[in-house]
């Protein structure tokens, strides 16, 4: 009899790809770090291990990136970064993402953006969440924060698909990648044509922000520029619509909660971050071994390559009391979606900010749906609803 965690049949396994919360359930935490042979590397599974290895970006570097993000985004994305050069562009970032920036700036455009979209959808009886409204809200959100037109949403997210493709996949063949770099070289022309304009003349853009704001000392080029506005575009688009229609998937199946969020017994955000601990939009996060080292119990060679399971941290029953319980109201909070260490997600409260927005709305009108089908979930990197249709009741 083979002990479980040997039974579990690897990210890239068929079996994983259509049910992977049915495999990940079944681990045994406690074993702290496995290996997967399917991905030809370790996979951090408990919690501990998750914090152990995110929190130490020394002994885990983000050197994976290099191959994964770099060649897509046109230079380095700002986890790549390290020392002075990743605070300078971190607290540029954040300046952004926070604080009076977010409430003043963000909070109206985004009310308005969701509101505009939502009556659109309020005329028809039947609609794709996720085409209909998730990637809209998602991309167009990103567009306020470079500056980039409305009116070229589909030219961007047909795009930006082939660069998320790239830069989340396994085993691309080379056709796949030569598309996605073409891709990315296009992306690249119209960002460097946004730049050369605002330079001539700023915009409340975080483009004109970046050239107009900063010392002369810390001046980015072009293609710094470029890059951080890539890895914007990206990683603030693509999590978006997959966390709302899990939202909506578990107020559909717990909707004593959506009638506690309209009588203000339960908040959104509570709803918001349970469902970012159970399932998270981002399922793996790639580090390179830079030493040998022994952690929580298992030897690491120099030169290796580890993942963080982040479903599977955020249902380790020593911090999650009934892991797989969708239970807005527990007491501990502490999931990893947003990662941790110097290295956690920097939009983190801009997300927060957005996804609580349009949760408020979509609370008020979800009872007026139901679902035709439920949804269907694709990805082992990122994983999300790919179809979600609802209709009137
Ligand atoms: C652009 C995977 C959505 C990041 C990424 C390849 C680099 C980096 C992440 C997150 C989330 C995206 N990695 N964001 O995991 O910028």
């Amino acid at each position: 009899m083979l002990a479980m965690n040997d039974r579990f049949p690897g990210v890239l396994s068929d079996e994983y790809r259509i049910d992977p919360y049915k495999y990940i359930d079944l681990l045994d935490k406690t074993d702290n770090i496995i290996y997967d042979k399917t991905l030809n590397a370790h996979l951090a599974i408990s919690y501990d291990a998750v914090r152990s290895i995110l929190g130490n970006s020394v002994l885990f570097s983000t050197k994976p990136l290099s191959k994964r993000a770099e060649p897509v985004m046109r230079g380095k994305v700002l986890a790549q970064m390290e020392g002075n050069e990743h605070k300078i562009k971190k607290s540029m970032l954040l300046h952004q993402f926070t604080g009076r920036v977010l409430k003043d700036y963000y909070h109206p455009k985004l009310t308005n953006l969701c509101d505009s979209l939502l009556t659109e959808i309020l005329t028809k009886n039947k609609f794709d969440f996720i085409s209909d409204f998730g990637n809209k809200f998602a991309l167009l959100t990103t567009f306020n924060i470079i500056g980039i037109d409305y009116n070229k949403l589909d030219w961007y997210l047909e795009r930006l698909k082939l660069i998320v493709q790239f830069a989340t996949g396994f085993n691309l063949s080379k056709e796949t990648e030569d598309i996605a770099l073409s891709a990315s070289e296009e992306l690249e022309k119209v960002i460097l044509d946004l730049i050369d304009e605002r330079k001539k003349c700023a915009g409340d853009d975080i483009i004109s922000f970046i050239i107009h704001n900063s010392n002369e000392s810390e001046k980015l080029s072009n293609s710094e520029i470029v890059a951080l506005s890539l890895n914007i575009l990206l990683a603030a688009s693509e999590p978006v619509d997959k966390v709302l229609a899990n939202c909506i998937y578990h107020l559909y199946r717990n909707e004593l909660y959506i009638d506690q969020v309209i009588s203000n017994d339960c908040s959104t955000n509570s709803i918001l971050q349970e469902s970012l601990r159970i399932t998270p939009p981002v399922h793996l996060i790639p580090r390179q071994v830079e030493d040998d080292c022994c952690i929580e119990g298992v030897n690491l060679k120099k030169g290796d390559l580890i993942f963080s399971l982040i479903p599977s941290a955020n249902r380790d029953e020593k911090y999650f009391e009934h892991p797989n319980t969708f239970n807005p109201q527990r007491e501990f909070k502490g999931h990893l979606s947003y990662g941790v260490g110097i290295h956690a997600c920097i939009g983190a409260q801009f997300a927060n900010m957005q996804l609580n927005i349009a949760l408020q709305k979509l609370v008020l009108i979800i009872k007026k749906y139901k679902e035709i089908t439920p949804p269907t979930f694709d990805g082992i990197y990122t994983r999300g609803a790919t179809k979600y249709n609802l209709e009137r009741v």
